[in-house]
């Protein structure tokens, strides 16, 4: 394992307020992250739910077409209710038990949190009415490009918007359609194209795995490629893409999660790992981590709303080493420091 030459808590669930009273935040994770003159700018992910509790009954909170958050209350009895995260209904549908949107910090180190604003953006549409979560965000000729999960009864999606200044936001729409999660843009245009990792969901062929996808305008995607499923057993259970890749002299350098394969309902430990994709052909791997460089160790890593998460989200470049954003135990943002050789050392 790699040796943390920093870590940091940095947010917490006690840290933020709820969007209405009678919420409870439960989560403030998967941050997004980017080097905004010097400073760095987080996107966390902020989960709440109705704090009111009622024998026999379950509150399922949803945004409603007017930006409102709302609860249905569903009766207990029938409804699967082992995974913390979601309940099951008889006909094999789920609802989440938290809704999400997202907020902006900023860190002037990039280790402390100076600030943490309101709600800033939340789902304005049926496609984010279960929530939009885990942001990662890409600096494109002078904007930034936000790609985040988007829930609702239709599915999971990757959405897309952009900002310049992370108060005013354009929103894209949907450039990945369900199921479909972990979007992430490469910071240039490479052989004229943008290019996006993504992830499309289980199929019963095989665990979800990370694809790669080519556009002119970051709106239409294509030219989709097969990129890397999991091949060690610490990943088989799923992968997907972390932060955005950045460039080495080596290739692009991508952070990634993986997780072992869990039993029924439950979920395999979350762990880091890292890939070097070839720099003119992307879609080429040329070295991975036989080893996760991340794996849970402190206590708000393996304890949580779901225990055994690391889930980087965000990767800012500090000379020799690299501050790595992520989501510990599905509740808290997090930040390591690596060394970028001891990173690209780990790849064989
Ligand atoms: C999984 C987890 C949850 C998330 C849902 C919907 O269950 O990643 O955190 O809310 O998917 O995206």
């Amino acid at each position: 394992m790699l040796q943390r030459l920093n870590q940091r808590l940095l947010l917490r669930p006690e840290d933020v307020e709820p969007t209405r009273d009678d919420f409870e935040v439960i989560g403030t994770f998967n941050p997004g992250a980017v080097a905004v003159n010097g400073d760095v700018v987080l996107l966390v992910r902020v989960a709440e739910r109705p704090a009111e509790r009622r024998d026999g009954w379950v509150p399922l909170a949803r945004w409603d077409p007017n930006e409102q958050l709302t609860v249905d209350w569903v009766e207990a009895e029938g409804l699967d209710l082992r995974d913390p995260r979601g309940v099951v209904f008889p006909d094999g549908f789920s609802r989440l038990t938290s809704v999400s949107h997202i907020r902006v910090a900023r860190s002037s180190d990039g280790l402390t949190i100076d600030e943490i604003s309101g709600p800033v953006f939340a789902p304005s549409t049926e496609w984010g009415e279960y929530g939009i979560e885990d942001a990662r965000v890409t600096k494109l000729g002078g904007r930034y490009y936000i790609t985040y999960a988007t829930v609702s009864r239709h599915g999971v999606s990757a959405a897309l918007a952009s900002t310049a200044d992370f108060v005013e936001y354009t929103r894209h729409g949907v450039v990945f359609p369900p199921e479909n999660k972990d979007a992430v843009l490469f910071p240039e245009l490479i052989q004229g194209d943008y290019v996006a990792l993504h992830r499309p969901a289980t199929s019963t062929f095989s665990p979800p795995q990370m694809w790669l996808a080519r556009s002119e305008d970051l709106i239409d995607w294509g030219r989709h490629q097969h990129l890397a499923g999991g091949i060690h057993a610490w990943e088989g259970g799923r992968v997907g893409a972390g932060p955005p890749p950045i460039r080495t002299d080596e290739g692009w350098l991508e952070i990634h999660h993986g997780s072992g394969r869990a039993g029924p309902g439950g979920t395999g430990v979350y762990t880091g790992g890292a890939m070097l994709l070839d720099l003119e052909d992307p879609g080429r791997v040329l070295r991975r981590s036989a080893h996760p460089i991340l794996v849970p160790e402190t206590d708000y890593e393996l304890q949580g709303f779901v225990g055994g998460v690391v889930f980087p989200t965000g990767v800012v470049e500090t000379g020799e080493t690299l501050l790595i954003y992520y989501g510990a135990a599905d509740t808290a943002s997090a930040v390591v420091e690596l060394s970028r050789r001891e990173v690209l050392e780990a790849l064989e």
